[in-house]
């Protein structure tokens, strides 16, 4: 019997039994089903014809006028090796985030680290505000936790939890910066706040009191009655807060995060087991990062891609998942060396010239570090694929091709993850509330440039484009429908063009009542969603911002 851990990027870095031939452990439908079942890529190509593995990885031309642009396919350690490679070339890496980069941003201003609270704590908790996070799809192994406590959820769409919760909050999208300041100030306004002496919560009291009650509430879309109850839950003892992604899928992510901490601090909700904030962590707090490189780096977010000679594309599938597709592709297009390394054809390996075939995370050793409970886990190799090349090999023959400074071998970079201790993670000390905010996506003036009226955009649909639950991002199921509130005036099975300034993309309606009025569904394993999302980077942070964005459909 052997262990490993799962590769794919998921809150749950689970444990992964192997015995007998067999895969085993509490895994989730998509490491039993879908990652079996999925076609792989077998043979290396250039320009579509087939050539043994050395002819494709001596047809890759690297040199300073390189670009890795890696993805999150497997969020296993040794991925970042190659990181050492494109260092000595003297080439380029990138910078920023697809995925929590402006929360993460927010977090590490207030607190100045984004630890998380463990499910150990949870546990411990009376009340969870799931806040923006789709627990039961995208961090399945929590719902145990969740258990015999009070339960609110706050989010625009009637979630799977949102179902059993005790209050589900179903604000409209992009205003959780003021639903928490509200939540804050209306507390402290009932006396419950609770004096500390790690922050001046008399000052943040005064920031929320800049805000308009009656405007906020209005803009929110919940009625005082919801508010009144919410924070008599919340003035519990031992108050969890789990932050998801759908918060912060906005150039004002930064300041959403930091105003939710600024809730929980002003109530005394951290410091203690069974209280605290967790957002999508930081799998490496405390640990020291062997592959952290210097060096020129360029945005993730809307990278020029056709700036760079050879674009070596890593577990990543940017022709689909990044922001404003149209412009993407016509980028890659213009790559002179598209160089694709990867296990599934998709969007990216069409448009690459090279094709290399990868191992995925059970054919490789490696060590997976979670973002949601501080584990460090051994991957040990469990399935043989003979076809494909790891990372570190990939990155060895390069050096070596290259007569670039040699590096350590596999194992001794493995035993340098393994036998790191983390640095024990501190309480918060000090923290800083945010005390400035500035917004202009409501602000006309955004879309008078695109010549639109401010009664179309009124009636324009917010877009919300979370996580599937038989995929990982573009890996495995693809849907091609999506969900709006039959008020719409459609009806199932509708064929539609959803609209942006950005692109348009076609689609099928499937009703669901359960949504708000003024929100469209489109999951992030639609084919194509990104056409119509755009190319902004957060304020801070560095981030993508799928949902800075309002859409037409007809
Ligand atoms: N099955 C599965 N699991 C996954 C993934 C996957 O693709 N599939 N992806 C993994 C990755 S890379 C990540 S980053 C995590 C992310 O996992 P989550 O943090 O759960 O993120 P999302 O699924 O994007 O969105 C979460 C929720 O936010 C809500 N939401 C949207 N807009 C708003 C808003 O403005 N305010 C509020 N309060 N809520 C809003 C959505 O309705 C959704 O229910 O999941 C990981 N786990
Ligand atoms: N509309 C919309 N867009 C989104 C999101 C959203 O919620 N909505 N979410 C964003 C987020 S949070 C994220 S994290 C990104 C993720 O976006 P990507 O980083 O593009 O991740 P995947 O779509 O999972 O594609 C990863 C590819 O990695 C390859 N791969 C898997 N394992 C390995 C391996 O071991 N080695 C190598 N070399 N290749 C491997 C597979 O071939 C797979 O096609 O998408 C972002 N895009
Ligand atoms: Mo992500």
């Amino acid at each position: 019997m052997r262990t490993s851990a799962c590769g794919l990027d998921c809150y749950d870095a689970c444990e992964i039994i192997y015995d007998n031939g067999k895969i085993g452990g509490n895994l989730c439908s998509v490491v039993h089903n879908q990652l079996p079942n999925t076609p792989r890529i077998t043979k290396p190509t250039i320009d579509g014809v087939e050539v043994t593995m050395q002819e494709a990885l001596d047809a890759i031309s690297l040199d300073k006028n390189s670009l890795l642009y890696r993805g999150s396919g497997n969020v296993g350690v040794m991925n970042d090796i190659t990181n050492l490679l494109f260092e000595r070339l003297g080439a380029t890496t990138t910078k920023g985030s697809l995925c929590d980069g402006a929360g993460e941003y927010g977090i590490e201003e207030g607190r100045g680290f984004n630890s998380v609270v463990t499910p150990r704590s949870i546990n411990k908790a009376e009340v969870v505000v799931v806040w923006g996070r789709n627990i039961s799809t995208t961090n399945s192994h929590l719902m145990p936790y969740l258990k015999g406590k009070k339960l609110i959820v706050i989010d625009p769409v009637k979630t799977t939890i949102a179902k059993k919760a005790d209050i589900h909050l179903q604000i409209k999208p992009r205003t959780d910066f003021y639903l928490a300041l509200l939540l804050a100030r209306f507390s402290t306004m009932q006396d419950l706040q609770k004096d500390t002496d790690i922050a001046d919560i008399e000052e943040f009291y005064e920031f929320t009191r800049e805000f308009r009650i009656k405007s906020i509430l209005a803009h929110i879309g919940v009625e005082i009655n919801d508010i009144s109850q919410t924070i008599d839950y919340l003035s519990s003892d031992k108050v969890v807060y789990l932050v998801g992604l759908g918060v912060q899928k906005y150039s004002i992510g930064d300041s959403v995060l930091r105003a939710i901490d600024g809730l929980a601090i002003t109530l005394g909700h951290f410091n203690r087991d069974g209280c605290g904030v967790s957002f999508l962590g930081n799998s490496k707090l405390g640990l020291d990062n062997i592959f952290a490189i210097k060096g020129k780096k360029v945005s993730k977010v809307d990278t020029e891609f056709e700036k760079f000679d050879t674009v070596l594309i890593q577990g990543a599938n940017p022709a689909h998942s990044m922001p404003n597709t149209n412009r993407v592709v016509e980028s890659l297009k213009k790559v002179k060396n598209l160089v694709y390394f990867g296990l599934y054809k998709n969007e990216t390996s069409k448009l690459a010239k090279i094709v290399i075939p990868a191992q995925n995370f059970l054919e490789k050793d490696d060590v997976r570090l979670s973002y949601s409970d501080y584990s460090i886990k051994k991957m040990n190799k469990i399935n043989d694929c003979d076809y494909g090349i790891s990372e570190y090999d990939f990155t060895k023959y390069m050096i070596d091709r290259y007569d670039l400074e040699d590096i350590k071998s596999q194992n001794e970079y493995i035993d340098l993850w393994l036998n790191q201790s983390r640095d024990k993670i501190e309480d918060i000390e000090e923290f800083e509330f945010i005390d400035d905010f500035y917004d202009d996506f409501e602000n006309i003036k955004r879309f008078r440039k695109v010549r639109v009226k401010k009664e179309d955009i009124d009636s324009r649909y917010y877009l919300i484009t979370p996580k599937a639950t038989n995929s990982i991002n573009s890996q495995f199921k693809r849907v091609d429908n999506i969900l709006i509130h039959s008020k719409s005036g459609f009806r199932d099975g509708d064929k539609i063009k959803i609209k942006s300034e950005y692109g348009v993309l076609e689609s099928i309606i499937k009703i669901d009542d359960t949504l708000r009025e003024d929100c469209i569904v489109v999951k992030a394993n639609h084919s194509g969603v990104n056409k119509i999302t755009p190319p902004l980077i957060s304020q801070e942070g560095d981030s993508a911002c799928f949902q800075e964005v309002r859409v037409d459909l007809y």
